[in-house]
């Protein structure tokens, strides 16, 4: 029998979560006590329930992982929690996270994650609680963890349990006069079994094999080495048989082989050289926990996540779950470009405009009234969990190619015929000092709320544009009526071309600040985004003085 050992501890400054979870470097969780009273702070948040409860925990596989994995278990054992479902090898994608929690009905999840922030121990790490629905934790859950971080006083831990998170299985302890139960999980299994469900296999299959009368399909999947590597070989080659040489990276590794794993332009151009070079029809990369996706065609025909949206929503159809479920609402977040909305209308469902951050579409979900939603940060998801999911998103193509018999610029192509363009760009400004960027959106806030802002006028290049609505956007969740305030600073123009400035929520050290540009066309579609978007860019650029206050006169990463 193991014994419940309590341990005095003080407060840390600072175990705040932003976007999703708690994301520092690997050192700051390093100091004593640092990990621990975010783990029993996330523990006590759900007050009684925590005792006999079940809850699932799992990584992408990145540094310190495994070492928290082990905290998780002895203070989970000390907490009087009943049943761990853990990941082998502490693995689990944070989709995957999410299915398990609504599969076996668990009070919840911890993920451990920095998403696409690097590894490494001179990188990030980061914890993430997700409730009984399978999604992150809603800002009032996170708030009461942050308060509970700053008043902590002890924890309470099993130190001799010994468990083995490599062995698949079912270990038992006796803490105090209770049994104590982990089972370590396949991480792959349920999550393909699911996948089988919601899609049609053989159908992709046949789309990759090809026929007497149709060529092999041929494609790249990017794991970049995080999370998702076994479960794209267990799908893409052994499942849809695509030959070991369709996946790449597919080894998570605990430091991602140095390299940012965030599928974009610039993070992921290794992808889109082969691509682009090679003979390949399509090519997909995920992020490090496996809930980010980018898709690109061939010659590495890039989609935007904001078209990849629109253009899944009008093809829903073609995937079997929906053909169950039948579709209800879109919804997007507020900085993503509105070429889902289209969709929505023509198709008449119902379309929200959310904070940044997944946890703003999980109400919407559990009360049936989202099926399909995404963000512009490579992020698209159905109701099936409710987290984004990056694997989930390239299967979802492949099944609308494979039903449409289209190439994927054909598809794009013939969407922008049909509802027009909304051309969009982001630019990340990574790591800047973050006083005088605070002060950035402090002085743009107080410029655009003025009196005489709406209505005035902005040249740049050829181009005039007339400010129709300005603000710091906030939301009213149409279900619990919670309210989100300043998500951003938005400037929208009489011709519905946008603005968005936002301060990222999931950085761990200085602040990026994201500028968002985009600008609706009905006939000129086949533009180039970055010349299309020039004068906007221009801008936006000096109403905020952004090189001044950055530091910067180039972005980090262009999308
Ligand atoms: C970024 C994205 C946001 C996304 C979040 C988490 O947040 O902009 O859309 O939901 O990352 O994604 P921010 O606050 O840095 O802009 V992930 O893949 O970390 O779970
Ligand atoms: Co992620």
């Amino acid at each position: 029998m193991s014994n419940i050992v309590i341990v005095n501890t003080n407060p840390y400054e600072g175990q705040k979560p932003g976007t999703s979870g708690l994301r520092k470097k690997v050192k700051v969780f390093l100091q004593e006590n640092y990990t621990e009273n975010f783990i029993q702070s996330i523990l006590d948040a759900n007050k009684n329930a925590i005792v006999g409860s079940t809850l699932v925990v799992g990584g992408d596989g990145r540094y310190l992982v495994k070492e928290v994995v082990d905290k998780i278990i002895k203070i989970s054992a000390g907490n009087g929690v009943a049943r761990l479902l853990i990941g082998q090898s502490g693995i689990l994608s944070t989709p995957a996270v999410s299915h398990i929690i609504r599969k076996y009905k668990t009070l919840g999840g911890i993920v451990l994650t920095a998403s696409h922030n690097p590894g490494g121990i001179n990188n990030d790490f980061g914890i993430k609680f997700n409730c009984n629905n399978g999604g992150p934790a809603p800002d009032g859950t996170t708030n009461e963890i942050y308060k509970l971080t700053t008043a902590i006083k002890q924890y309470k831990i099993v130190p001799d349990i010994k468990c083995d998170i490599e062995t698949i299985g079912v270990q038992r302890f006796k803490v105090a006069d209770n049994e104590f139960v982990v089972e370590i999980i396949d991480p792959v299994k349920d999550y393909v079994d699911y996948m089988k469900e919601i899609f049609d296999f053989p159908k992709i299959k046949s789309l990759l094999q090809g026929s007497e009368q149709r060529k092999p399909f041929k494609i790249l999947i990017d794991s970049m080495s995080g999370v998702t590597g076994p479960y794209v070989r267990r799908i893409f080659v052994q499942e849809l048989c695509a030959g070991g040489d369709s996946v790449r990276r597919a080894e998570p590794l605990p430091d991602f082989g140095g390299a940012h794993p965030d599928p974009n332009l610039t993070y992921a151009a290794d992808l889109v050289a082969a691509v682009q070079h090679g003979d390949y029809d399509f090519g997909a990369a995920f992020d490090g926990d496996g809930d980010r996706n980018m898709i690109i065609g061939r010659g590495a025909f890039f989609v935007t996540p904001s078209d990849s949206l629109a253009v899944l929503g009008s093809q829903l159809q073609h995937i079997p779950y929906f053909q169950r479920t039948g579709v209800r609402g879109f919804a997007r977040s507020m900085p993503t470009a509105a070429a889902v909305d289209r969709v929505a209308r023509d198709l008449g469902h119902e379309m929200f405009q959310v904070p940044t951050g997944w946890k703003y579409f999980g109400n919407l979900m559990d009360a049936g009234r989202l099926s399909l939603c995404g963000e512009e940060s490579f992020g698209t998801g159905s109701d099936h969990v409710r987290e984004k999911d990056g694997v989930w998103a390239a299967l979802a193509w492949l099944s609308v190619l494979a039903a449409s018999g289209l190439s994927v610029d054909q598809l794009l192509r013939n969407h922008w015929q049909k509802y027009g363009r909304n051309y969009f760009t982001r630019y990340d400004y990574e790591e800047c000092p973050s006083d005088p960027c605070n002060e950035m959106m402090q002085e743009l806030e107080k410029k655009i709320t003025e009196a005489g802002f709406i209505g005035s006028k902005h040249t740049s290049g050829d181009k005039t544009y007339v400010v129709a609505e300005a603000d710091n956007f906030s939301y009213m969740d149409p279900v619990d009526r919670s309210v989100a305030m300043k998500q951003g600073l938005r400037i929208v123009f009489e011709d519905g071309s946008r603005i968005v400035y936002r301060l990222s929520g999931t950085g761990s050290s200085g602040a990026t600040v994201r500028l968002y540009i985009d600008s609706y066309e009905d006939k000129d579609v086949l533009g180039d985004a970055q010349l299309m978007l020039r004068p906007l860019i221009q801008l936006a650029l000096e109403l905020a003085q952004l090189p001044r206050y950055t530091g910067r006169d180039a972005p980090t990463v262009i999308t």
